[in-house]
């Protein structure tokens, strides 16, 4: 079980909102399969490990810091594979508090004439999904703020060029995050600036819903974004925003949300709320600077996903990652952790958390 929890925290960063899950097969005293739920949407940790053992399952046990899943949700159940896979006892670190799925699995497998054990490492097990069972009550999604910088944090010179400060391997794997999220969250300005299609082009995966924050809808109705979009896009705005503008808008196929206005634009928290009860639970913020610094004035920022390039601009006129705040003191910075760091390509990939 202690393999199994130390796998399953290498999705820490990836698998939010769900939990972090590992798993391992044993058979005779040996491990012959390992698995982590790896990415939102991908594969369990059960399957992962079953898939890897092959047939060495046959007979053998199953040991798993969360109670598998009964139902389907973004993947089949793993108590279905668990069964299929002629595995005849399964130990069990933490009940999983999912209303959906809580209790379930110990009599469907038991029932199948699988062993099940329960409470193994129970405490480690618990802390483990600790956020995630948080989460479940949670009324906004997990926000991940994106932004790849220079060395010297700046995202564009001051024309506004950024066109590339990472390398390609650091944009797939923001494309791979693209397509771990349910919507990718810009400002107008992005939109005005860029005209950026926000889908999933560079690997396998549906596109995240487009939102754009627009208080005064000056979003173009041919805007990429609009046109490329394969869900409609979400597009707040002040409750006071032109009535026509927004017809026009919802002509293209957008959805306008009028949201109470406040001095920086929208209102974060009501996007936010707003995002869950539409079936959001996981955003990407790509931009620009001063919606970042929005999210992070509001507290609303679970991951940071940040790319810095082994590049120094050196001109202090060029664009800031974030924007937004009055500083004088290095006591009133937010204060941050890395929860994992790793160089991609030429580049490094910083994933962390406010404190
Ligand atoms: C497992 N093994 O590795 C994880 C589980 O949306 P889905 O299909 O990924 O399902 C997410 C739910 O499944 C999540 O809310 C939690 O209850 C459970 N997570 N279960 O058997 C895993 N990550
Ligand atoms: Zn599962």
């Amino acid at each position: 079980m202690g393999e199994c929890i130390r796998l399953a925290r290498q999705g820490v960063g990836f698998v939010e909102p769900n939990p972090c899950v590992g798993a391992v097969v044993v058979q005779e005293g040996g491990i012959v399969g390992r698995g982590f739920h790896s990415s939102l949407g991908g594969p369990h940790a059960e399957v992962v490990a079953l898939l890897e053992a092959g047939e060495a399952s046959f007979g053998a046990d199953l040991y798993v810091s969360l109670e598998p899943c009964s139902t389907t949700g973004r993947t089949p159940p793993c108590t279905q594979a668990i069964m299929d896979s002629g595995i005849k006892k399964v130990v069990i670190g933490a009940l999983d508090p999912n209303p959906k799925h809580a209790g379930r699995a110990i009599p469907l497998l038991e029932s199948a004439g699988i062993g099940v054990v329960t409470g193994v490492l129970a405490e480690d097990s618990q802390r483990l999904i600790e956020n995630f069972a948080l989460g479940l009550q949670s009324t906004r999604p997990i926000v991940v703020a994106k932004w790849a910088s220079t060395l010297d944090g700046k995202i564009a010179t001051r024309t506004g060029d950024s066109r590339w400060i990472t390398n390609k391997p650091a944009r797939i794997a923001v494309h791979e995050e693209r397509a771990r999220c349910d919507a990718i969250l810009v400002g107008v300005s992005t939109v005005l600036a860029d005209n950026p299609a926000l889908t999933v082009r560079h690997v396998e995966g549906a596109s995240p819903r487009p939102v754009i924050l627009d208080s005064t809808l000056r979003t173009p109705e041919d805007a990429l974004v609009v046109t490329a979009a394969q869900q409609a896009p979400l597009i707040y705005c002040r409750n006071d925003a032109e009535a026509e503008r927004a017809k026009r808008l919802e002509a293209h196929g957008a959805v306008v949300v009028p949201c109470p206005p406040q001095e920086t634009g929208v209102d974060v928290h009501a996007v936010l709320t707003d995002l869950k009860s539409r079936g959001i639970g996981r955003v990407l913020i790509e931009g620009g600077p001063r919606v970042l610094g929005s999210f992070f004035a509001a507290k609303s920022v679970d991951l940071i996903l940040a790319f810095v390039a082994p590049k120094i601009l050196g001109d202090g006129s060029g664009m800031a990652a974030i924007v937004g705040r009055d500083v004088e003191l290095i006591a009133d910075t937010i204060d941050c952790e890395w929860l994992h760091v790793d160089q991609i390509g030429p580049d490094i990939r910083l994933i962390g958390r406010c404190l």
